[in-house]
């Protein structure tokens, strides 16, 4: 049986009378979307339309998860939040504090060890607030939810930018930073901008070596890493009624790296087929009694371009696999073009690594397909010529991977095998060399690849595959071959083909599994302690952050002008700083410094205004918190891109910078700075970026007048004595604008 059924019936009862009403005030058919959102709506029923990337909307989402790295400051702020009991069924996941290193048992020893102060209060909290904790080595969140609470038509937030990936079960998915998580725990509308309509149409079915992970890796060639920002991605056609469930949650996992607020499909045979081999017949039986309603009417998907704002058109039949990066998901490569492109940019060819698993992509299907490319090397007299790691998305998957003997092909091609976790995927990889920084290639079946993500070495070119792919190129240790049309040479000096991978879709002995790992939390918490030591290094307690001072804010200095990409994990790096995702004054440490300074286009070195020196940037920081200077932090587009993590905005906003200004910013980043109480701001004009200079002191006024739609004005004084004035403009809404006032969103809910 499903958790919490009475939740999903309960919603589906309202759905019929939510979608009527909104066709009818909409005025025409709506779009899978559309269903899910207007019935999802704070308020009720709605009774307007809503403007598609105009409206600001409360929704109230059915449920929230969290994991580990990010769970314990969205745990933090709630513990402040005065309540007793979560609002909606919450968990806990702990899977990005695992470090991969010899294999999985030995790993996961160390972690409990390591983390044991995070993992106790991580557990008592859930405990005694009523969320349900999946333990260490249990699985990556989003695969965990995959498998046990995503429902179609449902919606839900998560404290991590792939909480889209449950969109492949029909899910409304979306990513956030802790303080939204926080407001739906405590019982509080989530606010969301009415997003904008892309509509996927998937002709044709897979065959060969194209897998599911294609269809995102072209459509982020087509997309890039900004095109998806604010809307949401509906993928629909008879392509995508043949692909697999799990195949679809790749899909939305990946609409991540385009920037999408989310991606999802319709409710068809492949749900019906994961939800009853997950032990959940019953919200498939729920499911199927209210199809009409889990999927778009159906004028919008025959003929889309009249209800999406956007129509991009994939033929599975033609569709070639392909290979993304390296340093950014977006640069696609189709596996035919991939040697000359290695040749004319000078990618090292060799693979030295290949690694499969993550949340992006460790179904069952994912790695059957896989370990049937394994078994061919014994077979055809080959060697695997590259390192090769598994990590698996759950213990559900690896439990019954290692009954059907895909572990033991593994092993036969030498693999390591890493706890169900995320592992190399967030810099959780004690990489044998890494240390030495040499120019050499990976590939992967992940879903980003920033550079220094991985193992932390900033010259490691790697690339995002499918699972199929990344096993092939592992295989032959090159980077160049194709093995679609190129041969292998085996131990006996022949020449051999690699046959294109077969697998299964779901295991045809059924799922199973000894212990999951899930907690399931006290009935009354109320007598469960949360402990905190004052001295830990690992956890702090929240102080609140001061409210604004009521005038202009003048005399800001400018601690950074970031050149080029500059995502979450240039703000906040993850790998070793994961330790102090608790610890906001000793994650503060990490601040920016992964940022390329405009001035001198190095990394950690900013002229501190006050000594005149060249310094790291959370050193200068610090100076400057000390001298009770404000400053600023100035960035290109898209910047924020990539996580979920709020700490890319609260280390900032502890240690006193006032505003954010940008070319663009990535959606989740934006909201966490005005969830903190920072200005987030972005110039009228691009070409104003220019006009920065290391030394400005910089005045940000008309705040006093601060309101919806009104731009306000900042004033740079330059070293020379020269002044500019330039316009920015914001997003803030008025309710945004009391956040700003207060010093953060939680000091108003406290209130
Ligand atoms: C990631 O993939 O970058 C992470 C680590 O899962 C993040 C969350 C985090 O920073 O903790 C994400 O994607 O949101
Ligand atoms: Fe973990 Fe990587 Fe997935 Fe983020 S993208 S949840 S780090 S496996």
């Amino acid at each position: 049986m499903a958790f919490d059924i009475e939740m999903i019936q309960a919603r589906y009862k309202k759905m019929e009378a939510a979608i009527t009403q909104a066709r009818s005030i909409v005025g025409r058919p709506l779009t899978l979307t559309e269903k899910i959102l207007y019935s999802h709506l704070w308020d009720g029923n709605t009774k307007q339309a809503f403007g598609r990337g105009k409206d600001y909307v409360d929704f109230a989402p059915d449920r929230v998860a969290m994991q580990d790295a990010t769970a314990q400051m969205a745990l933090l702020q709630f513990m402040q939040a005065g309540r007793s009991k979560v609002a909606v069924p919450s968990t806990v996941h702990c899977d990005h504090l695992i470090t991969a290193k010899v294999e999985s048992g030995k790993d996961l020893g160390v972690a409990l060890d390591e983390n044991k102060e995070v993992y106790d209060f991580l557990s008592s909290v859930s405990n005694k607030y009523g969320i349900g904790f999946w333990k260490p080595g249990a699985g990556i969140i989003h695969q965990v939810v995959l498998e046990n609470y995503a429902f179609p038509g449902g919606m839900m937030i998560g404290t991590d930018s792939h909480t889209v990936n449950a969109g492949g079960l029909g899910m409304i998915a979306i990513g956030v930073g802790g303080a939204d998580a926080c407001d739906v725990m405590a019982g509080l509308p989530w606010e969301l901008k009415w997003p904008k309509a892309i509509g996927v149409k998937l002709t044709g079915k897979l065959n060969g070596w194209t897998a599911a992970k294609d269809v995102i890796l072209k459509v982020a060639g087509i997309l890039t890493v900004k095109g998806g920002t604010g809307a949401i991605v509906e993928y629909f056609g008879p392509g995508a009624e043949s692909l697999s469930c799990t195949g679809k949650g790749t899909i939305c996992n990946m609409g991540a790296e385009i920037g999408a607020t989310t991606s999802t499909f319709a409710y068809d045979a492949s749900m019906e087929r994961y939800l009853r081999s997950t032990n959940r017949a019953d919200v498939a039986d729920l499911a199927n009694q209210y199809k009409d309603h889990l999927t778009a009417d159906k004028e919008v998907y025959a003929d889309p371009s009249k209800y999406f704002d956007q129509v991009i058109e994939i033929d599975l039949d033609t569709l070639e696999p392909y290979v993304n990066g390296p340093f950014t998901p977006d640069l696609a490569t189709p596996i035919s073009k991939l040697k000359d492109e290695a040749i004319k940019n000078g990618w090292p060819l060799k693979v030295e690594v290949g690694l499969i698993g993550s949340c992006t992509n460790s179904s069952y299907e994912d790695i059957s397909r896989a370990a049937s490319l394994a078994k061919q090397v014994s077979a055809k007299g080959l060697k695997t010529k590259a390192e090769f790691t598994i990590t698996p998305g759950s213990e559900l998957v690896r439990y019954t991977i290692n009954r059907d003997g895909f572990i033991d092909t593994f092993n036969k091609i030498g693999a390591k095998v890493f706890s169900n976790a995320c592992g190399p995927c967030i810099g959780m990889w004690s990489r044998v060399g890494a240390d030495k920084k040499e120019k050499n290639t990976i590939v992967h079946s992940f879903n980003r690849n920033f550079q220094a993500r991985q193992d932390g070495n900033p010259n490691t070119y790697a690339f995002v595959a499918s699972p199929e792919i990344t096993t092939a190129l592992a295989i032959a240790g090159d980077l160049g071959f194709n093995p679609l049309t190129d041969t292998l040479v085996n131990e006996k000096g022949e020449s051999v083909k690699l046959d294109a991978p077969s697998g299964e879709e779901l295991p045809s002995k059924g799922f199973a599994v000894e212990d999951a790992g899930y907690l399931a939390p006290a009935a009354d918490g109320s007598g469960v302690q949360v402990i905190v030591d004052p001295k830990s290094t690992r956890l702090q307690l929240l102080a609140p952050f001061q409210k604004w001072e009521g005038t202009d804010l003048k005399g800001l200095k400018l601690l950074i002008k970031a050149k080029g990409k500059c995502t979450t994990d240039h703000i906040s790096m993850a790998g070793p700083w994961l330790k102090f995702r608790g610890h906001l004054d000793n994650i503060s440490n990490n601040l920016l410094i992964g940022a390329t300074n405009f001035a001198n286009g190095k990394q950690n070195e900013v002229k501190n205004q006050l000594s005149g020196n060249y310094e790291p940037v959370p050193q200068t920081q610090r100076a400057y918190k000390a001298a009770g200077i404000g400053s600023i932090v100035v960035g290109d587009e898209n910047y924020g891109e990539g996580s979920s993590r709020e700490h890319a905005a609260m280390e900032p906003r502890h240690l006193g910078v006032r505003a954010v200004l940008v070319k663009s910013f990535a959606r989740i980043h934006e909201t966490n700075l005005k969830k903190q109480g920072m200005l987030a701001l972005t110039f009228a004009n691009k070409d104003d970026y220019d006009k920065i200079a290391e030394d400005d002191v910089i005045d940000i006024m008309g705040l006093t007048q601060f309101a919806e739609g009104k731009p306000l004005t900042l004033v740079l004084n330059h070293k020379d004595g020269k002044k500019d004035e330039i316009v920015v403009n914001h997003t803030y809404n008025s309710q945004q604008i009391e956040w700003f006032k207060a010093g953060a969103a939680l000091n108003l809910m406290k209130a």
